[in-house]
């Protein structure tokens, strides 16, 4: 072993290597007085402290009697863009919808400007300093979409940034490429143009690259409709992407259902989503990824996260990073709202972020939970043990967090 991790006073993780549902979300692992051996950066073992195995010459992580946790998967932000949208603040409070914000040439839009005027460096940068940030709050991987750009070249330069950032800094990052976040201004009065560009020229020139896994839309009023949505995910699947969808957020216009009919991989925000919407991907087995601090800062209602677990979908909680409606990188408070605002429990809530999460993005086979063959990613709390994680909030709790068994 090259590195052990004792005296850890509560060990909590989800197990296995697909989404957790209906009761098993809350079904964790609990060990205390626990212990974990790492080599070449891979769980080998973990269990009690007193059988460990023997490591011998093993570095030893003393964890003083906290709390361990997997490494937090936030399985959806909007990392890379250009500029803020603080100015939005006073208009939200005057009581301007977000959407009319946007029908009005701001939101999205505002953000597309000012990405197209930023160079694959800049973004770079700040998306280096936003993924320190994250990891501050305990991310090991996480989910990066396109959809600044709304234009070949800059949908790609975006994606671009999001690959060389991968490789470049700890956190792992899966790729989705969101053509279809908005009709792009120039194409204001040929909204069938634009799609027609998504389908012929964006998916084509993205497939090509190989620079994206996941193809995202925005199926929202007066943004996609679902069919619309249908289309642009038919299509993706035929260039090998994996669907996903922003379903429901603002008006229940069917996107769940529309999700379960093209087998996406899993439906975000779902607001408004529909017991029938609910129903199919459960029948499919979606992960629903829902994002509270969404709901938060735009005060919108909470997705319906209990008859998610009862109708047996698994939920993931993410934070939607981006500068529009939910400019926090705090995975830590999409945690507290998902127990607070959800009625999630302490342990269903941990599934959410962390396997369930994984699931949302296709790495619950390598990483989401603390078991013999996934990746050492973990985090080390200033906690005693999982009530506490979820009842503390405003401070960050993150003691230590160590990615492919390295501190970082
Ligand atoms: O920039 O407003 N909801 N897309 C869908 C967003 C929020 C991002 C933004
Ligand atoms: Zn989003």
């Amino acid at each position: 072993m090259d590195c052990v991790l004792t005296n850890i006073g509560t060990l909590c993780t989800p197990k296995g290597k697909t989404a957790l549902r209906g009761e098993n979300q809350g079904n964790i692992l609990t060990i205390c007085d626990a212990a974990i051996g790492i080599r070449d950066g891979i769980i080998v073992y973990t269990g009690p402290k007193n059988e460990l195995p023997d490591f011998s010459g093993a570095r030893i992580i003393d964890c003083g009697g906290k709390l361990v946790t997997p490494g937090l998967v936030d399985a959806h932000t909007h990392l890379v863009f250009g500029g803020w949208r603080q100015n939005e603040l006073s208009l939200k409070l005057a009581g301007v919808a977000y959407l009319d914000i946007l029908k009005s040439g701001g939101g999205i839009l505002r953000t597309v400007e000012q990405t197209r005027a930023a160079c694959e460096n800049e973004l770079i940068e700040r998306g280096r300093e936003f993924l320190a940030e994250m990891l501050g709050f305990g991310v090991t991987t996480c989910e990066a979409k396109s959809g600044y750009g709304l234009c070949t070249e800059d949908e790609l330069k975006q994606l671009r940034v999001i690959r060389t950032l991968n490789e470049s800094q700890p956190i792992d990052i899966a790729a989705t490429f969101m053509g279809a976040h908005a009709v792009p201004k120039e194409y204001a009065d040929d909204r069938a143009g634009y799609i027609e560009l998504i389908l012929t020229e964006m998916l084509p020139a993205v497939a090509r690259e190989g620079i994206a896994e996941f193809c995202d839309i925005f199926c929202e009023s007066a943004v996609f409709t679902p069919d619309e949505s249908r289309l642009i995910l038919t299509e993706a699947k035929k260039h090998g992407f994996t669907p996903k969808i922003h379903a429901d957020e603002i008006d229940p216009i069917g996107g769940a259902e529309i999700a379960a009919e093209v087998e996406a991989i899993s439906a975000e925000h779902l607001i408004m989503a529909s017991d029938d919407g609910i129903r199919k991907m459960a029948e499919k087995e979606l992960v629903a990824v829902l994002l509270p601090a969404t709901s938060f800062y735009l005060d919108k209602p909470y997705a319906r996260a209990r008859d998610m677990v009862s109708s047996n979908l698994a939920v993931a909680v993410a934070t939607d990073f981006n500068p529009g409606s939910s400019p926090s990188l705090n995975i830590q408070l999409a945690m507290n709202l998902a127990c607070l605002k959800y009625k999630l429990t302490p342990a269903e809530a941990l599934t959410a972020v962390t396997l369930n999460g994984a699931a949302a993005i296709n790495r619950a086979n390598t990483c989401g939970s603390l078991e013999v063959g996934k990746s050492a990613d973990m985090v080390i709390w200033n906690a005693p043990d999982l009530d506490y994680l979820f009842y503390r909030y405003g401070s960050n709790l993150v003691d230590k967090v160590i990615k492919g068994g390295v501190m970082v």
